[in-house]
């Protein structure tokens, strides 16, 4: 009853995947965007539906892939109610629980390396198996978070760890968020007797030691707080790039983005074919753009999952024809974008997709997507 350990070289960041045998329901803790096609694929594999996706805080170091796995696998986010996700579907707090399968975590809150910084236990239902502790950056092995920026509190850290990470079992396992010398795990019990901030110091010493650290900020931080407090949305933040003569936006992987009035004149044009990437279900439920093909996305696991995807857009595709592809909101028709370029069609993404991205409207004070932009489309 391990979870697996997957590790991020950029950042040295730990992700964890947990898992029910019985039920193949998972939860991933704390995902990097540069590692979503692993993380999709190990899903794959292992036959995981992914049921929840989770962040110990918002990382200064590294954007989350935690918006992109919704997207594609239909997993619920989760992040602690003080770091300010405000695009997760759950916000955590002390005590709470979260379930996959038979199994169960639940929430410690543990201020200091950030004000909403929480961990996660498992006490998995194997009998005699250990308790496992997900301790993002709040207790690091033989170290810990730092507390010199975003509301860090070198006084709260020494109490969580002492008060509620050092009060569980010797035998609790340790999982850290990073580890920059190659270390995977440890125990609450050697951390208690041996970690080199903590072990033997007053809250007064650990504080003074914490202040003295001096350690220059995270490269990636003006980039990754404000990503991280969007579920990684980064790509969508902030003003976009001029689209082009054609209204088209560069783009890496695929042909480029366009807007839905784009996309609508491309076709009326009979420049390019309009692609809905969307799930049959989707478009009953929402509604259908008239004259799309209809080439549901090769879903990851827990969504239906469509094995022609490769062939039906090979069809769409024919003759060089360019594909415009729209889903919901213009995250996961990049993903398909991506595959129809890999096979050798030129794709376009249509952005904010038929619904628009909320968080966008917000920004621009107006609705976005498809439907939301006057342009045609019907109930069923
Ligand atoms: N060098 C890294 C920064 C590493 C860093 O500051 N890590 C944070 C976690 S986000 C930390 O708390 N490190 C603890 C330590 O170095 O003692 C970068 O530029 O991204
Ligand atoms: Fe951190």
């Amino acid at each position: 009853m391990h979870p697996i350990q997957l590790f991020d070289p950029t950042s040295c960041t730990y992700t964890y995947l947990l898992a029910d045998p019985a039920t193949r329901q998972a939860v991933i803790i704390d995902p990097v965007d540069g590692q979503l096609e692993r993380d999709l694929a190990l899903l794959e594999r292992e036959g995981l539906t992914l049921k929840w996706t989770l962040e110990t805080h918002a990382h200064a170091d590294h954007i989350t892939s935690a918006a992109r796995l919704v997207e594609l696998t239909g997993a619920h986010s989760g992040a602690p109610a003080a770091c300010e996700v405000g695009t997760a579907a759950v916000q955590l707090r002390d005590g709470d629980t979260l379930d996959f399968g038979r199994e169960r975590l639940r929430v410690l809150h543990t201020p200091g390396h950030t004000a909403g910084s929480v961990c996660y236990l498992w006490q998995p239902r194997q009998a005699g198996a250990p308790a496992q502790l997900f301790t993002g950056d709040t207790l690091l092995i033989d170290g810990c978070g730092r507390t010199d920026f975003q509301s860090g509190d070198a006084g709260q850290l020494y109490d969580s760890i002492t008060q509620k990470l050092f009060t569980l079992a010797d035998d609790t396992r340790v999982w850290p968020g990073h580890d920059y010398e190659g270390r995977t795990h440890s125990n609450v019990g050697h951390e208690r007797a041996h970690n080199a901030r903590l072990a033997g110091r007053t809250r007064a010493e650990f504080v003074a030691l914490m202040l003295a650290l001096n350690l220059p900020h995270p490269r990636r931080i003006d980039e990754a707080l404000p990503a991280n407090r969007r579920s990684g949305l980064h790509q969508m933040a902030g003003a976009p790039l001029a689209p082009d003569e054609h209204g088209v936006r560069a783009a890496v992987g695929y042909a480029g983005d366009m807007s839905p009035a784009t996309a609508w004149a491309w076709v009326q044009a009979g420049r390019a074919a309009l692609v809905d990437v969307r799930t049959d279900a989707e478009r009953e439920w929402v509604g259908f753009v008239p004259g799309a093909l209809a080439v549901a996305w090769k879903q990851w696991p827990g969504m239906a999952l469509n094995p022609d995807f490769d062939a039906q857009m090979r069809a769409a595709g024919q003759g060089g024809r360019p594909l415009l592809l729209i889903c919901r909101s213009g995250v996961r028709s990049i993903a398909a974008a991506r595959r129809a370029t890999e096979l050798g069609l030129t794709a376009y993404n249509v952005t904010e997709g038929f619904e628009g991205d909320p968080d966008q409207h917000a920004q621009r004070g107006h609705l976005g997507g498809w439907r939301h932009a006057g342009l045609p489309w019907r109930q069923n």
